[in-house]
């Protein structure tokens, strides 16, 4: 999905200047020549002997209210969105989700799924010299396969440390897509589903922000959780208080309903009864 041309994030040198010293400490993969190195700091004159990632920073203020101001990407897809239920967690136990990627040619993020279950957004906001990112990505349906295949390679899915090379996603028992991701492309992150990204070229700058679906708290709770269990894998969305949440927020919202029509969407029900059939009923 590609943003309008009107695209302008505010982003580039702006962004290098403000989060010079934010960056520092969250460079991972490698650095130029010390970890404790800012990203604004004039490294040209130093042997390369790593690559910097600045991964998983926070966003600017304005970067979120730009996002939902602009009103270039559609209100459903934006966080606390319309099915965003994490917007019902209460603010002392709110996560920030709006991440920034500060990255260039040959740094990259290993096979991984997102967390939680959650559906995912990530958007090219800033390049230098057409710098792009390569992403591999499966259905969300592909997971269990994903996670039996890094088993076999003596890699665990969940703990996000193997970056799959050509010949073993050439071999692998399941679907692989790959798209370029170049200024203004959206990319859309299916729950589950497995994804790595390599980075391509100059300068990349991107954001991303995850959503919880109802859908995907069911998924979190059933599918998700009991693996996270197992490899010790931080929840970070404590999903079960996310579901305590969204459930007071619905039932409060049904006791306001006085007819069938006004109830929420046959999907919520489904949803809502499939976490919690014992409550949830759709009566007249
Ligand atoms: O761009 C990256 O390096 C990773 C991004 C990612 O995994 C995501 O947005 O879900
Ligand atoms: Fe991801």
């Amino acid at each position: 999905m590609r943003a309008s041309s009107k695209f302008a994030l505010p982003g580039g040198v702006w962004l290098l200047n403000r989060l010079g010293n934010h960056a520092r400490g969250r460079l991972r993969t490698g650095s130029y020549h010390s970890a404790s190195t800012s990203c604004t700091d004039d490294c040209s004159h130093l042997p390369e002997k790593e690559r910097l990632y600045g991964k998983d920073g926070e966003c600017p203020q304005e970067w979120a209210e730009w996002l939902s101001s602009a009103g270039l990407i559609p209100s459903s897809l934006l966080f606390n969105g319309s099915d965003d239920v994490l917007k019902y967690m209460p603010e002392s136990a709110k996560v920030q989700t709006l991440m920034y990627y500060l990255g260039i040619g040959d740094t990259f993020t290993p096979f991984h799924k997102d967390l939680c279950g959650s559906s995912g957004q990530n958007l090219m906001c800033y390049t230098e010299e057409s710098g792009s990112s390569f992403w591999f990505m499966t259905e969300g349906s592909s997971a269990p396969a994903v996670a039996d295949y890094l088993h076999k390679l003596d890699h665990e899915l969940d703990l996000e440390s193997h970056v799959l090379t050509v010949e073993e996603l050439e071999k692998a028992p399941f679907d692989v897509y790959i798209a370029e991701q170049n200024l203004g492309d959206l990319i859309l992150v299916p729950s589950r589903s497995c994804h790595q990204v390599v980075n391509h070229g100059g300068v990349t700058v991107k954001t991303s922000w995850s959503r919880m679906t109802v859908d995907n708290l069911s998924t979190a709770l059933y599918h998700e959780l009991p693996i996270y269990r197992r490899v010790c894998r931080p929840e970070i969305y404590r999903v079960k208080t996310n579901i305590y949440y969204a459930l007071l927020q619905y039932t409060k919202e049904l006791e306001h309903c006085s007819k069938i029509e006004e109830y929420p969407s046959e999907t919520l029900l489904v949803a809502l009864q499939e976490i919690n059939p014992n409550q949830v009923s759709k009566q007249n």
